[in-house]
């Protein structure tokens, strides 16, 4: 791991600890916790406090595996942190049961496996989650610390990075995914308050990882559609918030797979298995017992392949282990029933005295087992009908040390982007995986040999390590990017400095934008009426004979007439093409025609019709598509097809054209904020110059702005503004400030 030479602990939270903590007649005992997350980063946490490592201490957060009594929590907590460097998160068995085996298991694993027919839908069960997130938030608080690098992993804790943002804003967090995002119409299945929760949830995360490129997709497309972010090469950029979200495969520790096999266990299991198995080819599967593995449709196409090519009876075994998973989910039961009977099956079909089809084991195999598993099976059948990565494919690959060995691998599998040597199947397709198990028994030891070496060599070079490194890498990195995002925000020290600035001035300017900065963009512009508090605010700052207040925006003269004409401030139309100032009447600022407009209106409304929800304005001398109510996704294609269609066409005239917020104007070259800036600037000798917007068009303004003045982007952005604030709230706070100066 690069970056700075500055050393951060890692917090990691995930559901379980590496560890397993229960109670037995009052006693606590401590066990190992198995699966591919807790070995996978064990390994990269043993390079923890190394010289090149940019990490000095780690602490793990997550519940211990078992309910425990008041009198037995303080010594777990003391040995959970001398001998695991982990904090335990305690729940009781009515949550866990609520939010684990519930929404957890019933709702979000089989909607993102896309298993939407299994999906439960139970506001009980999401209440639990929103709890559940919440009480792993208040264990991180008691132990996060600013500089942090907090880590949270799964699905189990999707609201847990905004829960964690808003208690301890100083810590970098990043959220990995294990299991796919799904493609957006299966996403919106869910309730519309829960996944804009769960995407809020995550959007607290300054690093967001997924195992594939398709899922980091997924999440985006969904990102724009819900919550209506833009992205820009994978980094989201909200008023408040700049994301990066990226693709990391994960990978394993193959060395220690290598290292292990040497290992005298081993070396007898091995022994033992070939001996007990000889001269058959073992084709082998191992899952943990989940519908999402497929394990019922591999056992179909063996069944197939036993069926219409007898010449494999005898000759092959599939060593089935199935590690017992979720148990008391009803569709987990229901399948172990289903794979059972079907074994039974099979066995019965075409079994002999000497020769068992199905070798069948209900149970957590040993590591030191499942390696020699690995290491003897000629073919290796992973098939699921959907799955995040999946590790058993690549273990299988690292543990043939010579490069034989098939393995076969199914298409839904996150691995296969880089397993593409395996011999790729559709796992909904039993044809196709018998055809592939006995292609895979057929393939000479050459071209296995071919295929694994291409394998083991990609998967030792992007490792676990090597994962793990550089997702911690990326995150310490959003430090510097959002620092050139933040670099400019108006600090509470700052904003006090411009409100006694304000308040000792006489000769005030203060330029104020509306859509965006007064108020908040809405679906249709005519419904963005200023209310009470803007109306309020506006009328004290005009009444102040000290002030200049302009009111400079893109509307039409009509609409800003309606709602301010009875305001003693001055009031510009359509970006500077109308001024109005208090008591005159409204005035052309620099003579305009409209002739061009006949031209251009049709191809706007052409692009209107095109695009449904979106309109065209037509204002006295500017016209604007609005698209802000249209898709998303659509209106971006559109948006740049027009925006080419009007500039070669305006190429000859004077005209501009502009993208702005959800928008496309078209309008008189010359003119912009700019030009009013500075016609107003030039009309007294002003000692205070404010100036706040949320918009491009607002950047004319302040680059024209002199030095000493005040102006202020609404939103993180770059600009050319000398401050930043967050959010509209904030303008209004300092606006109401300075109207109580008055
Ligand atoms: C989730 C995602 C993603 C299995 N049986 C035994 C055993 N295992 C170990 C394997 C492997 C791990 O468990 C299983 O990992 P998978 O990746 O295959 O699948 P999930 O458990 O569903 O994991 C998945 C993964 O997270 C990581 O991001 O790849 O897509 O669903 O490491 O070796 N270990 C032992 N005995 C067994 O019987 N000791």
């Amino acid at each position: 791991m690069s970056g700075s030479s500055k050393k951060h602990r890692l917090i990691i939270v995930s559901n379980r600890l590496p560890f397993t903590a229960k109670e037995e007649n009052g006693k606590l005992e401590f066990g190992e916790s198995a699966g591919g997350l807790v070995s996978g980063l064990s390994s990269f946490l043993k390079t923890v406090g190394t010289n090149t490592s940019n990490i000095s201490e780690y602490l793990w957060i997550g519940w211990p595996g078992g309910t425990v009594s008041e009198e037995n929590k303080e010594e777990l907590k003391s040995v959970a942190r001398s001998k695991f460097s982990s904090y335990p998160v305690f729940l009781s068995e009515e949550e866990m049961d609520q939010f684990y085996l519930g929404f957890c298991n019933k709702t979000i694993w089989p909607l993102f496996h896309y298993f939407p027919t299994y999906t439960a839908y139970q506001e009980d069960q999401w209440q639990q989650y929103k709890n559940v997130n919440q009480v792993f938030a208040q264990a991180i608080q008691e132990v996060v610390k600013p500089d942090d690098l907090v880590w949270i992993h799964d699905y189990h804790l999707l609201l847990l990075p905004n829960m964690i943002k808003t208690r301890a804003p100083g810590a970098l967090i990043g959220f990995f995914l294990h299991i796919p995002f799904p493609s957006y119409e299966i996403f919106r299945l869910l309730p519309g308050e829960w996944r804009k929760d769960l995407l809020d949830g995550l959007m607290g995360s300054d690093v967001l990882g997924f195992h594939a490129y398709d899922y980091t997709q997924h999440f985006l497309q969904c990102i724009v559609r819900i919550l209506g972010h833009d992205h820009n090469m994978g980094l989201i950029l909200t008023a408040d918030r700049v994301v990066r979200t990226e693709t990391f495969p994960m990978g394993i520790d193959v060395d220690r797979f290598v290292t292990a096999l040497e290992n005298p266990a081993s070396v007898q299991e091995i022994k033992d298995l070939k001996k007990s198995l000889p001269g058959v080819k073992i084709i082998l599967s191992v899952d943990r017992q989940d519908y999402t593995k497929g394990i019922l449709n591999r056992l179909e196409g063996f069944e197939i392949l036993l069926e219409t090519q007898p010449r494999y009876r005898e000759k092959v075994v599939l060593l089935m282990i199935v590690v017992p998973s979720r148990i008391g989910v009803d569709q987990y039961d229901k399948t172990k029933k289903q794979i059972e009977e079907l074994v039974g099956k099979i066995n019965g079909k075409f079994g002999s005295i000497s020769w068992t089809p199905v070798v069948y084991q209900y149970r957590q195999v040993p590591f030191h087992s499942l390696i020699a598993l690995y290491h003897v099976s000629d073919v290796a059948l992973v098939t699921p009908l959907r799955d995040g990565m999946n590790l058993v494919a690549k273990e299988y690959v690292a543990c043939r040390v010579d490069n034989t060995g098939v393995l076969v691998l199914s298409e839904m599998a996150g691995a296969v982007k880089e397993l593409g040597e395996a011999i790729i199947v559709n796992p909904n397709n039993r044809q196709e995986i018998s055809a592939a198990m006995a292609e895979a028994v057929e393939m000479p030891a050459g071209e296995q040999q071919r295929r694994n070496r291409i394998m083991r060599d990609r998967i030792k070079r992007y490792n676990v390590i090597r994962w793990a490194g550089d997702f911690l890498s990326q995150l310490l990195a959003m430090r510097e990017v959002q620092s050139k995002f933040y670099v400019k925000l108006l600090s509470e020290q700052l904003k006090q400095s411009v409100i006694t600035d304000y308040s000792r001035s006489k000769r005030r300017l203060i330029f104020l934008d509306y859509d965006g900065t007064l108020v908040p963009f809405v679906r249709r512009p005519e419904m963005a009426t200023p209310g009470a508090d803007v109306s309020a605010v506006l009328t004290q700052l005009s009444k102040d004979s000290r002030n200049t207040v302009v009111l400079i925006s893109g509307r039409d003269k009509a609409t800003l007439q309606q709602w301010f004409g009875d305001l003693c401030m001055t009031l510009v139309a359509e970006h500077g093409i109308w001024i109005r100032k208090p008591k005159e009447d409204w005035k052309m600022f620099k003579e305009q025609t409209a002739d061009w407009k006949s031209h251009i209106l049709p191809i706007l409304q052409l692009y209107g019709d095109r695009l449904p929800g979106s309109s065209v304005e037509e204002k006295d001398y500017s016209l604007v598509w609005h698209y802000r109510s249209a898709d998303p996704e659509q209106s971006n294609v559109l948006a740049r097809e027009l925006l080419d269609h009007l500039t070669n066409f305006t190429a000859n005239i004077d005209l501009q054209v502009l993208r702005g917020n959800k928008i496309i104007e078209v309008r008189a070259a010359g003119i912009n904020k700019g030009s009013i800036g500075l016609h107003m600037l030039s009309s007294d000798n002003f000692d205070f110059v404010f100036s706040i917007g949320d918009d491009w068009t607002d950047e004319d303004l302040f680059k024209v702005l002199p030095e000493s003045a005040v102006s202020i982007k609404v939103g993180i952005a770059n600009t050319h503004a000398r401050y930043t604030v967050q959010s509209i709230q904030e303008v209004h706070r300092l606006l109401k400030a300075f109207a109580g100066k008055a």
